[in-house]
């Protein structure tokens, strides 16, 4: 096998350093940035991000594939290439060798996050909502790829629950089945995404981010397979989008994809996009009241971890 001078994951230096001294890290995707959020807001957003988790005293780590590099951690000049860029792909955790021996740039969705940080030694990641089981997924079969990195994955997701574009029950069935642990935060449903609810009954509740950090450790100590832990943070009802107005243009979005054809990679970020346009950004403003309460969460959750020991 030949042998290679440099790391296959890159760490920034000021993450490398985090993670030596125990300090609290948390990951944050790109895919969001790149095909979830509208350009230039994302990059305003990209940067609010890290800052929170700066403020809560932890360190961001933002993940992309930069010209074949898998990077956890940027710099600013790699952040705006990453909210500017076009041309860049939306990897999932299967694309990774392809990004990294092709020498492509790209985007990291969940799954390739999840697994970056993990190889990474970082232990929470924030996001705005997981892919799952898509309505219709008895025809199609689309099941997002988040799900299967998870169930092997030992990470703690912070995150609004799924994207309400999905099939939500179907989606909590199949991560009980996969051995995904699931808490909701401060809520006896799980959390709609754009809305504070998706009407859907959760098992466990939690009230704290030390109760979070405590089921990390346990997890750690009990050992067996790997597999990740998801805090459900619903967005708050103050900024949580119209259910009315949510119901009515997700119908027509989901109407419009089956009419153009739109399927596989293309599906999440096209409705997300339909949304936007029908709602008059208000679902925008939805998704990112929950991206920023799931950065200050988990930066609270890694720092509670990180003073267990
Ligand atoms: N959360 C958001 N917006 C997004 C995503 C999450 O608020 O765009 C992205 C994540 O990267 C997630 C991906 O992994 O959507 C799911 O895509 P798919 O359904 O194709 O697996
Ligand atoms: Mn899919």
């Amino acid at each position: 096998m030949p042998m290679s001078a440099e790391p296959a994951v890159r760490l920034s230096a000021e993450v490398a350093a985090a993670i030596d001294r125990g300090a609290p890290v948390v990951a944050l995707e790109s895919t969001i940035i790149s095909h979830g959020l509208p350009r230039p807001r994302n990059l305003s957003v990209a940067r609010e991000l890290e800052e929170i988790v700066r403020a809560e005293g932890a360190v961001p780590a933002t993940t992309a594939v930069l010209d074949g590099v898998p990077r956890v951690g940027l710099s600013e000049a790699e952040l705006e290439h990453v909210a500017a860029e076009p041309g860049m792909r939306k990897l999932g955790r299967r694309d990774l060798p392809l990004a990294v021996a092709l020498r492509v740039s790209g985007a990291t969705t969940v799954s390739a996050t999840a697994f970056l940080a993990a190889r990474a030694g970082v232990r929470v990641f924030a996001t705005g909502g997981l892919g799952g089981v898509h309505r219709g997924w008895t025809e199609d079969q689309d099941e997002s790829a988040d799900l299967d990195t998870l169930s092997r994955t030992a990470i703690t997701v912070v995150c609004a629950g799924v994207k309400s574009i999905l099939d939500v029950p179907a989606t909590l069935q199949r991560m009980e089945t996969r051995g995904i642990t699931v808490v909701a935060y401060r809520s006896d449903t799980f959390p709609g995404f754009y809305l504070n609810s998706s009407g859907v009954p959760v098992d466990w509740r939690i009230e704290s981010p030390g109760e979070a950090a405590a089921i990390m450790a346990a997890g750690d100590a009990l050992g067996g397979d790997d597999a990740a832990l998801i805090v459900a943070n619903p967005v708050p009802v103050a900024e949580q989008l119209d259910p009315v107005l949510h119901d009515r243009v997700l119908a027509e979005a989901l109407a419009e994809a089956g009419k153009a054809g739109i399927s596989g990679q293309a599906i999440t970020p096209f409705l997300l996009q339909y949304l936007v346009n029908g709602t008059e950004g208000a679902s925008l403003e939805a998704n990112l009241a929950a991206v920023r309460g799931n950065a200050r969460l988990a930066a609270r959750i890694a720092a509670a971890y990180a003073a267990k020991d």
